[in-house]
C-alpha cells in the first residue's frame, strides 16, 4: 500500500546539501510534482525519511514543510485536504510511533484556501534505540473526492533535520579498585560518588549494575556502576574488588599472677593485671573481671578470673588464686642508721641499707631513695629518706641523718727529721687565720728538742685543695741539732 514519494529524493536531498541530515532512505520514483488527487484517493503517500535509526539518549529535530495546491489549474478551489506529519512506525500506513521510543506526539493539519503553506518543527529524544519514518503523509480520504483526478496535490514538500549534537557533558563516576579481607562487609556504594557538569552531585542516582563480590571467598570480583544525568546521558564505570585471605590473628594474652594478701587488706582485682595483643597492642583497658570470689575478711584461697577480647574477636581468659593470710599483712622494715663521713668522702645512700618484709622476705632491691640532701663538699647534717613498698602495697619510710665532718690531718713524726701526714680536705679551713696545730705524739722518740709543737698551717693552707694528698715536712737539720 505504502508509496514513498520521490520528492524525498528530489527535494530533501537538495536540502541535505545545505543542511546536515541523515541519509534519506526512500525508494519511490514518484515526485511531489506529479502526486495527484487520483493517486492519493487510491493509497497511502508519504514524503520524508524512511527507516531513520534513532539512538538512545540522543536529541533529534526536524522541520517538515509543504505547500498545498489550494487552487487547481482550472481555477477551481480545493476546499479541503488533511495531512499528518511527524514520526511514524517504519513502513506503516501512518501509525504513530510508540511513545516508549520517542518523546513527541504527531499532529495533523487541514489545508484551507488562502492558507496553503505548512511548516512543522518536531523535536524529540530517543528513549530507546529504534527506527522511525519521519515526514508527512496523506491517506485515502484525506482529499475531497470532488477534486479533479489530475490535480497536483503539493506544489512543494520537504523534510530536513536530524540528530542535534549535544552540548551536555556526560556525568563522571568516581570509584576505584578496592581491597578487602575475607569476612569484611562490602557496601558497593561506599566511597563512590558521581558528579555532572550540568547537574552537580548525582551520587544518589548511581546504580550498581553488577556486583559479583563474595566476601566469603578470596578472589578478584567485578563491580559496575552506571549513572544517568538529567539529559538522559549515561556513564558506566567498572572496578575490581579484591577479597584477600585474612592474615592469621593471634589471641591476646593476660598477664596476671597469683597473689597473697593480708587479712582485711583492700583487694583490687585489676591491680598489676595487664593484657596485650600482637595486633592491637595494649588491651588492658578492655580487661573484664569475670569472677572474683575474694573475701579478704576470711583467710583462704580464692579464684579471680579475667577475660579480654581483641578487635578480631579472639578471646583470652585467665584465672589466678588469691590467698588471704590468716594474719594482717605486716609493713616492711628498712634497716638504715645514721652515718658520719668526712668532707670529700664518697657517699652512696644505698650502701649498708636493707629492707625485709615478713611476707615478702628480702625487699632490699625495692628500696627507693626518696630524699638525699647530702653535700659531701660541706660539713653539716643532712637527711636521707628511704621508702619501700611490699607486695600488699604497704609502704614504709625511714629517714637517717648523715653528718659530714670537717677535714683533719693526722701527722706522724717519721724518723729523725721527717713528718709525714695525710690531709682530708675541708673548704672551711681555707681561711689562713684558722691555724692548725699538731701535737707530736709522745711515743715518737725522735721528737725535736726545739719544741713540741709544729706549726704547719702555711703548708696546710697550700695543700688544702688536694684531697687525701700525702705531704712530707722536713725539718731543717740545723734546727734538729
Ligand atoms: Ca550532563
Ligand atoms: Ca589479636
Ligand atoms: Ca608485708
Amino acid at each position: 500500500m505504502k508509496k514513498i514519494i520521490a520528492l524525498v529524493t528530489a527535494l530533501a536531498l537538495a536540502f541535505s546539501a545545505m543542511i546536515s541530515v541523515p541519509p534519506v532512505q526512500a525508494a519511490s520514483s514518484n515526485t511531489a510534482s506529479n502526486l495527484t488527487y487520483k493517486e492519493v484517493a487510491g493509497g497511502f503517500y508519504f514524503v520524508g525519511y524512511e527507516d531513520v535509526k534513532l539512538e538512545k539518549g540522543k536529541t533529534y529535530a526536524y522541520t517538515i514543510q509543504y505547500k498545498a495546491n489550494a487552487l487547481n489549474e482550472s481555477g477551481k478551489v480545493i476546499s479541503g485536504q488533511s495531512a499528518n506529519y511527524g514520526l511514524f512506525e517504519p513502513n506503516s500506513s501512518g501509525a504513530q510511533l510508540n511513545t516508549a521510543i520517542v518523546t513527541s506526539q504527531n499532529g495533523s493539519d487541514v489545508a484551507m484556501p488562502g492558507n496553503d503553506t505548512f511548516q512543522h518543527k518536531i523535536a524529540f529524544v530517543a528513549k530507546e534505540d529504534g527506527v522511525a519514518d519521519i515526514g508527512v503523509y496523506l491517506f485515502p480520504g484525506s482529499v475531497l473526492p470532488t477534486t479533479p483526478d489530475e490535480t497536483v496535490i503539493w506544489l512543494s514538500a520537504s523534510v530536513n533535520g536530524g540528530e542535534i549534537p549535544s552540548s551536555n557533558v556526560a556525568p563522571v563516576i568516581n570509584a576505584s579498585d578496592k581491597e578487602i579481607q575475607v569476612g569484611d562487609q562490602f557496601d558497593p556504594l561506599k566511597d563512590v560518588t558521581a558528579t555532572d557538569q550540568e547537574d552537580g552531585d548525582i551520587t544518589s542516582k548511581i546504580i550498581v549494575a553488577k556486583n559479583d563480590v563474595d566476601t566469603s571467598k578470596p578472589g578478584v570480583y567485578d563491580v559496575s556502576y552506571s549513572v544517568t544525568d538529567s539529559e538522559n546521558l549515561t556513564t558506566t564505570k567498572d572496578i575490581k574488588v579484591t577479597v584477600k585471605e585474612n592474615p592469621v590473628n593471634t589471641a591476646p594474652t593476660i598477664q596476671a599472677e597469683d597473689r597473697t594478701i593480708g587479712l582485711n587488706a583492700n583487694f583490687d582485682p585489676l591491680e598489676n593485671v595487664t593484657a596485650t595483643d600482637k595486633e592491637d597492642g595494649d588491651l588492658t583497658s578492655k580487661l573484664v573481671v569475670t569472677q572474683n570470689e575474694v573475701d579478704s575478711s576470711k583467710a583462704g584461697n580464692y579464684k579471680v578470673s579475667y577475660k579480654v577480647t581483641d578487635s578480631a574477636g579472639l578471646t583470652a581468659e585467665k584465672t589466678i588464686t588469691v590467698t588471704v593470710l590468716a594474719a594482717e599483712n605486716e609493713a616492711p622494715v628498712i634497716n638504715a642508721s645514721d652515718k658520719t663521713i668526712k668532707v670529700g668522702d664518697k657517699f652512696d645512700p644505698k650502701a649498708d641499707v636493707t629492707a625485709t618484709d615478713k611476707e615478702d622476705g628480702d625487699l632490699t632491691s625495692k628500696i627507693e631513695v626518696v630524699k638525699n640532701e647530702v653535700d659531701t663538699s660541706k660539713a653539716g647534717s643532712y637527711k636521707v629518706t628511704y621508702q619501700v613498698i611490699d607486695s600488699a602495697g604497704i609502704q614504709t619510710e625511714k629517714t637517717i641523718i648523715v653528718t659530714v665532718e670537717k677535714g683533719t690531718i693526722d701527722l706522724v713524726i717519721d724518723g729523725d727529721a721527717t713528718i709525714s701526714g695525710k690531709i682530708s680536705n675541708d673548704g672551711a679551713t681555707k681561711d689562713s687565720t684558722n691555724k692548725e696545730t699538731v701535737q707530736a705524739k709522745s711515743d715518737t722518740k725522735k721528737i725535736p728538742k726545739t719544741g713540741d709543737t709544729v706549726s704547719i698551717w702555711l703548708v696546710f693552707a697550700g695543700a688544702l685543695l688536694v684531697t687525701g694528698a700525702s705531704i712530707a715536712i722536713y725539718r731543717r737539720k740545723s734546727a734538729h741539732k
